[in-house]
């Protein structure tokens, strides 16, 4: 029987692109404050909380703006995001998820999501992948965002596993950094130049062997 017990899957960029949804929400708010915001910008608001987005945002800026101004902007944000994943279904599902986790969960794996998104539940519902799961912490369940490992660890131990039991796939660098301090193992999805910290990379889940992950040590020292 292998090592591996459990695998935590994060949502935006591994199970679903919703990457592009965010960046346009935020792109209208950046217009609407006169702050210029590019794709490459935002890169650096993958897998990073509402809140920490916005803060990045206003940084490309030179205006500061009160609390309430803020709250109002993530609210506004928020509403132009969920009206787009509101229109997504099963057809936004990456390339080799289902079967992956269909083959782990054969295997008896437990399933679990961890994401920074307090809308994953909608997502997860409308993509109809919410089955699949045996355990969902989302943004709605954790105090702390990635790279702290408090949402993977949560993770764990709702689906009452060890740490070193699971299995995490992350697309973001603070998602695998979370993933390596819970001292699990860090499947990067995307390119090893932006996940070096990973202990494998794969460009998408239909790279996975699940027989090789399964029998997959972590590198010594992380
Ligand atoms: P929400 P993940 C993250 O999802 C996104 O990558 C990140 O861009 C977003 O800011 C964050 O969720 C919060 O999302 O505004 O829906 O609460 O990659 O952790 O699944
Ligand atoms: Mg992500």
């Amino acid at each position: 029987m292998s090592k591996y017990l459990g695998a935590i899957f994060d949502l935006d960029g591994v199970l679903v692109d919703t990457a592009k949804y965010h960046f346009q929400a935020w792109k209208q708010l950046a217009t609407q404050l006169g702050i210029p915001f590019t794709e490459k910008d935002n890169e650096r608001l993958k897998g990073v909380s509402r809140v920490k987005s916005l803060e990045i945002l206003l940084s490309l800026g030179n205006k500061e703006y009160s609390v309430e101004e803020q709250e109002q902007f993530l609210e506004q944000k928020n509403q132009v995001y969920v009206d787009y994943i509101k229109t997504m279904d099963k057809s936004e599902i990456l390339p080799g998820v289902i079967a992956l986790i269909q083959e782990l969960k054969d295997r008896k794996l437990k399933i679990a999501l961890g994401s920074a998104s307090k809308n994953a539940e909608i997502i997860l519902k409308n993509t109809e992948l919410y089955d699949y799961f045996d355990v969902i912490v989302d943004g709605n369940h954790v105090a702390k965002d990635k790279p702290d490992p408090e949402v993977f660890l949560l993770g764990a131990e709702k689906m009452q596993l060890p740490a070193e039991a699971c299995i995490v796939f992350e697309d973001a660098k603070a998602g695998i950094e979370a993933a390596q301090q819970a001292g699990m193992l860090a499947v990067g999805v995307g390119s090893s130049v932006n996940l070096p910290n990973a202990d494998m990379v794969v460009k998408d889940l239909t790279e996975i062997t699940v027989a090789e992950l399964l029998e997959f040590n972590k590198k010594d020292g992380m």
